[in-house]
């Protein structure tokens, strides 16, 4: 059964594919499938105009990052200095790790092109002759098609020196990570980049300012450059006409969990959780939605009561959580939100880089008390204990990693309580693990 009442939405209505439009093509990957599909066309544009026009052009298109902060684009790239003499570097946040959140390695996949295209409109913009993509290593396909595209950007001239023509040289380095979630934290990723442990570094000054070999440096996700040849071949305006005045354009939305037809859907920002269900397929057969997050691990949880808030930077933080990366995780109703949540604080305490006392210790103590309270031995006072600690980590710690770990224990404590409540008093899980897939 649906997890909610009302007629099914028409996907036409819904959905609005860019991205991911050729995604079913046969070799959609490949620089000649790109080309059949406007390929190169908004980066033709971007030459032929001044690199502030560039700029301003991203920036009236209103389009805000999609790795997770969904700060302005444009804006991010006029903090580059101009006539400065220091080399500027543009780097592709590649390294997809937060839990749920899986858009940029399929879109790497089955679409690379357009991250090469987007890279060389944004270095044009902000006057780069040099840019690296930052990918999580594991992903060993992926790396090796993005190789295979830059190769092919490289032979084709839209790589290189003298880029089509422009007068501008651009190289473009794939670089792979060694597995860590810290990287993915923009400066601990320059820090990486640079063959450093990757820790985060204090802020100010941005990368902006002062980022890869201490020079203004660019930090974008994948999702936001790739979306940039789109905004400059069909128009600011068209990328209007989607999504709100303040949360313009399409995005990928990252459907997994307890659902019938997990994958990638794209549409416009403001559509909700509800209407995507509806095209989907709804959750698995026979179940009802229990929680989901709007944005992976790191964005509060929803309940059921969430079903129809618009999906948009606005929408979702009035209703008390984040956007994020837009990693809509759906749990059912055999799915125990304790143990969700021991798994969850498991990864943030596995991945805490160590730097700081509030995320380093306080993850820890975090999943003691979780696995004590999931096998029935914990306290009812260990609740209030819980909140303390995530209290202390919540805006304490030194980056959002530590955030991040706070926000599933306070939304679960809000939303689910008893729960916690029950596995205190009746001494253990109510739930039977072998009739949830997830966490078997
Ligand atoms: C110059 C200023 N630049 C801000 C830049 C800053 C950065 C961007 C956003 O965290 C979120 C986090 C996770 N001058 C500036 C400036 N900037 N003020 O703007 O900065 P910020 O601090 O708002 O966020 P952030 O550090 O980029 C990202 C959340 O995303 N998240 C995690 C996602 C994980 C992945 C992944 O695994 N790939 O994406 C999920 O929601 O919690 O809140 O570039 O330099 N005055
Ligand atoms: Fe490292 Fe966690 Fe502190 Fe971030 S919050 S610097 S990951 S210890």
């Amino acid at each position: 059964s649906r997890p909610h009442a009302g007629g099914p939405t028409s996907p036409e209505k819904v959905l609005a594919p860019v991205l991911s439009a050729f995604w079913d093509v046969p070799e959609s990957w490949t620089l000649e499938t790109y080309l059949r599909h406007e390929g190169y066309e908004g980066a033709r544009k971007a030459l032929a105009m001044a690199p502030d026009d560039v700029i301003a052009y991203v920036k009236d298109s209103g389009l805000r990052g999609r790795g997770g902060a969904g700060f302005p684009t444009g804006m991010k790239w006029q903090f580059i200095p101009q006539g400065d003499g220091k080399p500027h570097y543009l780097v592709v946040n590649a390294d997809e790790s937060e839990p749920g959140t899986c858009k940029d390695i399929p879109l790497l996949f089955a679409n690379p092109h357009a991250l090469i295209e987007g890279i060389v409109i944004a270095c044009h913009a902000i006057r780069s002759n040099r840019a690296f993509i930052y990918l999580r290593g594991e992903v060993v396909p992926v790396l090796r098609r993005l190789h295979e595209a830059v190769r092919e950007a490289y032979a084709a001239g839209y790589l290189g020196k003298d880029v089509l023509g422009s007068g501008l040289d651009l190289d473009v380095t794939v670089h792979a990570g060694a597995g860590a979630y810290i990287c993915g934290e923009e400066t601990a990723l320059l820090d990486s980049l640079e063959g450093r442990r990757g820790q985060p570094r204090l802020r100010p000054p941005f990368p902006a300012v002062a980022g890869l070999y201490a020079c203004p440096t660019v930090v974008n996700n994948v999702e936001s450059i790739a979306s940039v040849p789109a905004i400059l071949n069909k128009g600011k305006d068209w990328f209007r006409t989607m999504g709100s005045e303040k949360s313009p354009g399409f995005t990928l939305y990252s459907l997994s969990g307890h659902v019938a037809n997990p994958g990638q859907y794209e549409g416009p920002l403001g559509i909700t959780l509800r209407q995507l269900l509806d095209i989907s397929g709804g959750m698995r057969p026979g179940h009802r939605l229990k929680f989901w997050t709007p944005g992976g691990s790191s964005t509060p949880m929803f309940t059921e009561e969430h079903l129809d808030v618009p999906l948009d930077y606005e929408g979702v933080g009035a209703a008390g959580s984040m956007l994020g990366t837009k990693a809509l995780q759906c749990f059912d109703e055999t799915t125990c939100v304790v143990r969700a949540v021991t798994r969850w604080t498991e990864f943030y305490a596995h991945e805490s880089c160590g730097k700081c006392t509030p995320c380093r210790e306080g993850t820890y103590w975090l999943v003691q008390l979780l696995r004590d309270i999931e096998a029935g031995k914990g306290r009812l006072e260990d609740l209030d204990k819980l909140g303390d600690i995530a209290d202390n980590i919540n805006g304490k710690s030194f980056c959002a990693l530590g955030d991040g770990a706070a926000s599933p224990i306070f939304s679960s404590l809000q939303y689910f309580r008893a729960e916690y409540e029950e596995h205190i008093t009746g001494k253990g899980c109510p739930f039977d693990p072998a009739k949830s897939t997830l966490w078997a």
